[in-house]
C-alpha cells in the first residue's frame, strides 16, 4: 500500500521533475489539473483520491503545494527542475536570509558561490533555523549568511514562493558571509 507520505513525494517529484514519468500535462507556470493527475496517478498504479490530495496539501509540513483559486488545478511552490516560470512577483526581502549546507559543497561554494544546480533557482530561508534544517538533510549542517541589500543594491531580483523559501538565479561568493 502506498502511504499519504509515500504520494506526498511522489506528487513532489512528479510537480517539480518528471511530470512525464505518468504523462501530466504540464503548463508553462507549473500547473496541472487536478482532474487529469487523479486518472494519471490511477493509470500509473497509484490510487490517489481528491480528498487524499487535499489532505496532502493541507498538511504538507511545507506546504509544498498550491491550488489555483477554483481548486481545479495545483503545482509545486518551489523545487522545479523542469522548465517552468511560476512567475512569482518581485519582492523585497528582509535584511539577512540563509543558505543551509554542508560542508562537502563548501569549497565549490566559495569558488562559484550558490548555483541551483538541477533546480531553477537557489533556495534561501528566512530563518537560521530553517536553513539548518536543509542542511541537515545532507549531513551536518553549515549556515551560509547572504545579506540582501548589497545584491539589491546590484540589481539581483528576489521572489519568494507561495510557502516561504526565497528565491534567485544565483548568488556570487562576494555576497556570501561564511562561517
Ligand atoms: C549546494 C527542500 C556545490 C547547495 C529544502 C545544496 C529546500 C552547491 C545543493 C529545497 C553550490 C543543492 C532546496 C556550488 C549550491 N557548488 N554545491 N556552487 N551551490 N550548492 O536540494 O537548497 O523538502 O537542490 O548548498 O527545504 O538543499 O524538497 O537545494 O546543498 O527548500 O520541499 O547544492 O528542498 O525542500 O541541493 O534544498 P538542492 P537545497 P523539499
Amino acid at each position: 500500500m502506498t502511504t499519504l507520505e509515500q504520494k506526498s513525494k511522489l506528487l513532489s517529484r512528479w510537480l517539480r521533475h518528471r511530470p512525464d514519468a505518468i504523462g501530466l500535462e504540464i503548463d508553462k507556470r507549473g500547473w496541472v489539473d487536478v482532474a487529469e493527475l487523479l486518472v494519471k496517478s490511477a493509470g500509473a498504479g497509484i490510487a490517489l483520491t481528491q480528498d487524499e490530495l487535499m489532505q496532502i496539501v493541507a498538511e504538507s509540513d511545507k506546504q509544498r503545494f498550491s491550488l489555483s483559486e477554483d481548486r481545479m488545478r495545483i503545482r509545486a511552490a518551489q523545487g522545479h527542475s523542469v522548465d517552468v516560470d511560476l512567475k512569482l512577483p518581485v519582492k523585497t526581502p528582509p535584511p539577512v536570509l540563509f543558505h543551509g549546507t554542508v560542508q562537502t559543497f563548501m569549497a565549490s561554494i566559495r569558488r562559484q558561490g550558490l548555483l541551483p544546480g538541477t533546480r531553477r533557482d537557489v533556495h534561501l530561508s528566512a530563518t537560521k533555523q530553517t536553513a539548518e534544517e536543509v542542511g541537515a538533510r545532507r549531513g551536518m549542517p553549515v549556515v551560509l549568511l547572504v545579506e540582501t541589500f548589497p545584491l539589491l543594491r546590484d540589481g539581483y531580483q528576489f521572489r519568494c514562493s507561495d510557502n516561504g523559501v526565497w528565491l534567485l538565479p544565483n548568488v556570487p561568493p562576494k555576497y556570501i558571509r561564511f562561517p
